[in-house]
């Protein structure tokens, strides 16, 4: 048998082998068994040597079509049986989309920060804005510039928690950001200031660290009936419409008139019970019209300006809400207190 024989012979062979070829596996072999450093083509290129120049020439060229030949339906293949054998893992590895999924932990959302949300999106939806400031803070702006003087109460040791920079404290209330409002804004301002705050106090209802949301609306002719009308609309649409709201007259250094207001108790509806104390009403914030010598110190025109300001609680109304009743609970990070919030937004 000629050369060229033998090569078109082993080209034939090949081929055929690679049509039949099942898997890559045997495809592999194959291209060992026909294009390898040991494999048949080379084999019989070995024998070259021997013949004259113009034949030499004729095989060689002969061969190497063949080698390309053999690559390239060797490739196809191959991506052929690439895809078959994917088609086949897919079909086996079908997912079950019903079958119940393994268990991940989720956090979910804290009571008092859900409350919080809730709270700010109702003054927001009034047009208030959300306003923030630095939990250390200057005794100006969370003391004095609130007429709140030097030997104040409020000012006590017992309440404040000093810190080692002189002139700054930890922030009593959320206040010092309505004072720093009145300091770079121009009225009608309307602003709600949420966040921590801190008193040296601790108790089943107290926590030297908690969460307050101070409101206050500066404009021409607003008036204590305003005040009133924004309270109504906020407290009815976190306690419902039905909610018993009064107003007692009451003392705060920053505002003058001052009234705390009470609601009817959500938990007795008020015929009296341990909540209410036998009193029917619960107490949930405090307000009034910011007192002239705020608005002086802050540089607000009193002859042109009024305004009303209200402070309250975040823990106060998370636990009616949600009948918590020991405010540690809020703070201890017990999971198996927290995750009873899950689902809230
Ligand atoms: C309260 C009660 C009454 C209050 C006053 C001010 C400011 F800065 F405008 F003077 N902010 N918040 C205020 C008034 C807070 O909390 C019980």
């Amino acid at each position: 048998m000629s050369l060229k024989q033998q090569v078109e012979g082993l080209e034939k062979e090949a081929l055929e082998l690679i049509e039949k070829a099942s898997d890559l596996e045997s495809l592999n072999s194959i291209r060992v068994e026909f294009l390898g450093k040991k494999g048949k083509l080379k084999s019989i290129l070995k024998t070259l040597g021997k013949l004259s120049p113009e034949e030499r020439r004729e095989i060689g060229q002969l061969a190497n079509r063949v080698k390309e030949e053999l690559e390239e339906r060797l490739r196809e293949k191959e991506k052929l049986l690439r895809e078959k054998a994917l088609e086949e893992e897919l079909k086996k590895k079908k997912i079950d989309i019903t079958l119940p999924s393994a268990w991940i932990e989720t956090g979910s959302s804290h009571p008092v920060i859900s409350t919080l949300v809730e709270i700010s999106e109702i003054f927001v939806s009034m047009g208030f804005s959300v306003a923030e400031g630095p939990e250390v803070e200057k005794e100006l702006y969370n003391f004095d510039m609130l007429n709140i003087p030097p030997d104040h109460p409020a000012r006590d040791m017992q309440d404040t928690f000093f810190i080692n920079k002189k002139g700054y404290v930890l922030r009593t209330h959320t206040s010092p950001v309505q004072i720093r409002a009145m300091l770079t804004r121009e009225p009608p301002v309307a602003v709600i200031a949420p966040g921590r705050v801190y008193r040296k106090d601790a108790d089943p209802t107290h926590s030297p660290m908690f969460h307050q949301i101070e409101g206050l609306l500066i404009d021409e002719n607003v008036t204590f009936r305003d005040l009133k009308g924004i309270l109504k609309i906020f407290l009815e649409s976190i306690f419902g419409k039905n909610v018993g709201i009064r107003f007692r007259p009451s003392y705060f250094p920053f505002t003058e008139p001052s009234a705390e207001v009470d609601i009817s108790c959500s938990v007795c509806g008020g015929t009296g019970c341990r909540v209410c104390k036998g009193t029917g009403w619960l107490e949930i914030l405090g307000c009034g019209m910011v007192d002239p010598n705020v608005f002086e110190a802050a540089g607000i025109d009193t002859e042109k300006y009024t305004g009303f300001a209200f402070g309250l609680g975040i823990e106060r109304i998370a636990m009616l809400r949600y009948r918590i009743n020991d405010i540690r609970l809020l703070f201890d990070n017990d999971m198996r207190f927290n995750h009873q919030f899950k689902g809230i937004r």
